[in-house]
């Protein structure tokens, strides 16, 4: 396949960009590229790269693009709206439309606030929940991620109840010490962090289900419990729903899974595939933010005309009769294409999927947790990826990634990512 344009614009973006990306996990280290792909356009859920390789796409830009690319009510939404201004730093009413969508939608939230990335609303939902409660620790779990605000870049130090060390460069000891992490599905260290220390906790956040050691799925009672020792100890359950808010249900997890967060934060699809974040919940914890409370979050970008736009275009397009219906279909015939396919090589695999968002680990499953995840693999996914692109076929180029299934998606498509699959495990 010639990538020599991809190569020659990575050559020129290392002269400005560090790494030559915008975003880590786009240099596809984890998959043995000399460089990433740069990519030229795209429609429907076909994505072309700079040298006019056509690619079937399973990333959608890491889940915005639920709808595919090119949808009119997306496209018309941002062109009736640049002419008349592409920022204002004022209230305007597609903000509010959008506003009323999301909650009429997600059934936690009664007030939500517009941030302009996912991390920006997780880094304020903590604050919230902090300044509501006057309490500091945090409860995370290993293997989620909620964005690169320095409470969160915080990985397991040793002990009992697993004390965080900061993951990162510029991550202080001070930072990470208020984070407390503990395994995802593990109920019982949960409860027992909870016995001993929940007076302390301002809140806990959860992806309720993980899609960023790939796709784990919450184990039975999971969600359950980080609702009821939330409960019993004051705490905030935080759901971070960036991914899975509007994507496994138009009501997000909290309403495929029937348990109810405090604060919810989103991003992602609730943005038509421009800058976005929010963040919302309860009415007694959103009236302590700013200027209504006195939790200050701000942001010159917040509620941007055109994210707002594009925003709520998505939004409407995805309430239409029967889209859930149609994306539970499409991700059925997805995961059982690739099941097939893998079940006909001799390395051992597994498939986590919650409708629209999946990951195939190559190990022996279950994989419940990022322990689990860290089986996997990560050199014959490396393979496997290869194979799938010079098959036409874009994939996460990573393992411990989601692969997130958009409507654009053809039957042709679908058929089409079996075959190479099939070609590549059966060969
Ligand atoms: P952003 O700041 O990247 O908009 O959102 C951070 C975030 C928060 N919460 C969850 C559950 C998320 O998955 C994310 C971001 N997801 C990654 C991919 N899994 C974004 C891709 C990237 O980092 O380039």
């Amino acid at each position: 396949m010639n990538i020599q344009t991809s190569a020659r614009l990575f050559a020129e973006a290392q002269k400005y960009i560090p790494g030559g990306v915008n975003s880590p996990v786009r240099a596809m280290k984890g998959v043995g590229m000399p460089h990433p792909l740069f990519i030229n356009h795209a429609k429907g859920a076909h994505i072309w790269d700079a040298d006019g390789n056509e690619f079937v796409d399973f990333v959608s830009s890491w889940g915005p693009m639920i709808l595919g690319w090119g949808h009119p009510d997306v496209v018309g939404s941002l062109h009736a709206q640049v002419d008349r201004g592409t920022s204002y730093g004022a209230p305007t009413e597609l903000e509010v439309e959008l506003a009323r969508l999301i909650c009429e939608a997600v059934p936690s939230i009664e007030l939500v606030r517009m941030v302009n990335s996912g991390t920006e609303a997780t880094m304020s939902a903590v604050r919230v929940a902090r300044g509501f409660t006057g309490r500091e620790k945090i409860v995370k779990f290993i293997g989620c991620y909620h964005g690169h605000s320095d409470g969160f870049l915080a990985a397991a130090g040793s002990g009992v109840l697993t004390l965080a060390l900061p993951d990162s460069p510029g991550v202080t000891k001070g930072t990470t010490a208020d984070t407390l992490l503990v395994e995802y599905n593990d109920i019982e260290s949960l409860t027992a962090l909870f016995d001993e220390r929940g007076d302390e906790i301002a809140a806990l956040i959860v992806e309720p289900v993980a899609g960023n050691m790939g796709v784990v799925l919450p184990a039975p009672g999971f969600l359950e419990a980080c609702r009821e020792l939330c409960t019993q100890s004051g705490a905030v359950l935080i759901f971070d729903e960036v991914i899975t808010g509007f994507r496994v249900a138009w009501g997000g997890a909290q309403e495929r899974f029937g348990v109810l967060p405090d604060l919810t934060t989103l991003g992602k699809i609730i943005g038509g595939g421009l800058p976005v974040g929010a963040f919302g919940g309860r009415r007694e914890l959103m009236e302590t933010v700013a200027p209504l409370g006195s939790t200050y979050q701000a942001g010159t970008l917040s509620g941007n005309p055109l994210a707002m736009a594009a925003g709520a275009a998505a939004l409407r397009a995805l309430s239409e009769p029967g889209v859930y219906e149609r994306l539970e279909k499409l991700a059925r015939e997805v995961a059982e294409g690739l099941t097939a396919a893998a079940a006909k090589g001799d390395h051992p695999f597994t498939l986590n999927q919650v409708g629209p968002m999946m990951t195939l680990f190559f190990c022996e499953g279950p994989v419940q947790s990022f322990a689990d995840a860290k089986q996997a693999d990560t050199a014959y996914y490396a393979q496997y990826w290869r194979h799938m692109l010079e098959s036409g076929i874009y994939l996460a180029p990573s393992q411990f990634e989601a692969a997130m299934i958009s409507l654009a998606l053809s039957e042709d498509d679908i058929t089409r990512a079996a075959a190479a699959a099939t070609a590549f495990f059966a060969g």
